[in-house]
């Protein structure tokens, strides 16, 4: 016998995932953990025999709950879950998926509307921030449809706002982790930054290629894939993550000069994929890798650097431009982070149940 959990098909940003209300997932972790590889068809490439999509991008879900946390509406937790692997993590948060869970409460009376828009205040579990999503209801339900467009997807839909206020080190405990602006390893200099995602930044130039290379052409190239991933490796317990070796982080950026008017150009792997765009966070953590002076950065972003107040700044991806707005103050060459704001769309694609095999239930 099958058994059925209601779930939502959703796109938030330039992702896709599985949306759950804590109450229909079972309890114990290990359980829900089989549920939830069992529902998208992990591990497998191909993740025929469940509702993935084969690609970390599209094998993602959201567990929604009212929140435990005063000052919050909602609680979102994050889990990966890995295409190839028997593998659901919760070592990262996701921006693109956080931007469905505001509309998705809405839809399931976690909160009321509140005129044209509603802000929906999310508490962001695995890191234990707070986001907040500003989204449309004009006529007392969410608007989904609407002439937003974000780089990534096709066409247009209703915007969502997304104001961060406290990221900065939520994952690594500090905006720069090593307590360092640059630091070496194997010969390459990087720039470790948590500003809501850790990533570690790495100059394209210093791989041998430009950063123009489109997602397929970076996946194809062992050589870089696998010092990228040695890099990664030394990284991760200089940025207080322990032993990174089957963590979901931190994300490798590599840069490389503006190329269509943005201020910097990037290609991130997410740690193993290249990434199709760029992640919600992982692009709020490079653009304040690009306001700090002695980043790696310097000398490539096209940015001014220690300069207080609110900036507009549109980082390029493989599919276009991500523009971050970024609220900072800088004191004698350190940098705050007061506010990151920026804008997504989303949308349910299919509302059901997922349907469960009865063999889960006892293996192991
Ligand atoms: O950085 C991909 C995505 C992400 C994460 C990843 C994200 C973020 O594009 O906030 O959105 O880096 O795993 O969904």
């Amino acid at each position: 016998m099958l058994t059925a959990i209601p779930a939502t098909l959703m796109r938030g940003g330039t992702s896709k995932g599985l949306f759950f209300d804590k109450s229909a997932l079972p309890e114990d972790e290990g359980l829900r953990d089989r549920v939830l590889l069992a529902a998208m068809g992990s591990p497998d490439i191909r993740q025929i025999d469940g509702v993935g999509g084969a690609h970390p991008l599209t094998s993602k879900v959201a567990v929604i709950s009212p929140s435990s946390r005063d000052g919050a509406d909602v609680d979102y937790l994050f889990l990966q879950v890995v295409v190839d692997k028997k593998e659901v993590s919760d070592s990262q948060n996701c921006g693109n998926i956080l931007a469905g869970v505001g509309p998705w409460a809405i839809d399931h009376g976690l909160v009321e509307c509140a005129g044209e828009v509603t802000p929906v205040r999310i508490h962001m579990v695995n890191t234990a921030s707070i986001a907040v999503a500003h989204v449309p209801t004009p006529n007392g339900v969410v608007e989904y449809e609407g002439h937003a467009r974000i780089d990534g997807v096709p066409g247009t839909a209703s915007p969502i706002l997304i104001d961060f206020i406290d990221v900065a080190g939520a994952s690594c405990g500090a905006l720069f982790p090593t307590g360092k602006l640059r630091d070496t390893i194997d010969g390459v200099d990087i720039t470790c930054i948590d500003n809501g995602m850790p990533v570690v930044l790495l100059r394209a130039s210093d791989f041998g290629i430009t950063g123009a290379e489109t997602p397929g052409e970076l996946e194809q190239n062992t050589n870089l894939k696998e010092r990228v991933e040695a890099i990664r490796l030394k990284a991760g317990p200089m940025m207080r993550l322990g032993d990174v070796a089957d963590k979901t982080v931190p994300k490798m950026t590599l840069i490389s000069p503006p190329a269509g008017g943005g201020i910097i150009s990037t290609r991130s792997f997410i740690p193993h994929r290249a990434h199709e765009a760029i992640g919600v966070l992982g692009a709020v953590s490079v653009a304040a890798a690009c306001l700090a002076l002695g980043s790696v950065t310097d000398g490539i972003a096209a940015v001014k650097t220690n300069a207080s107040g609110v900036q507009r700044l549109n980082i390029e991806h493989p599919s276009g431009f991500f523009t971050v707005e970024m609220d900072v103050q800088t004191a004698a060459g350190s940098l705050a982070i007061k506010r990151s704001a920026l804008l997504r769309t989303a949308r349910p694609l299919m509302r059901g149940e997922v349907l469960i095999p009865s063999t889960l239930w006892s293996a192991r």
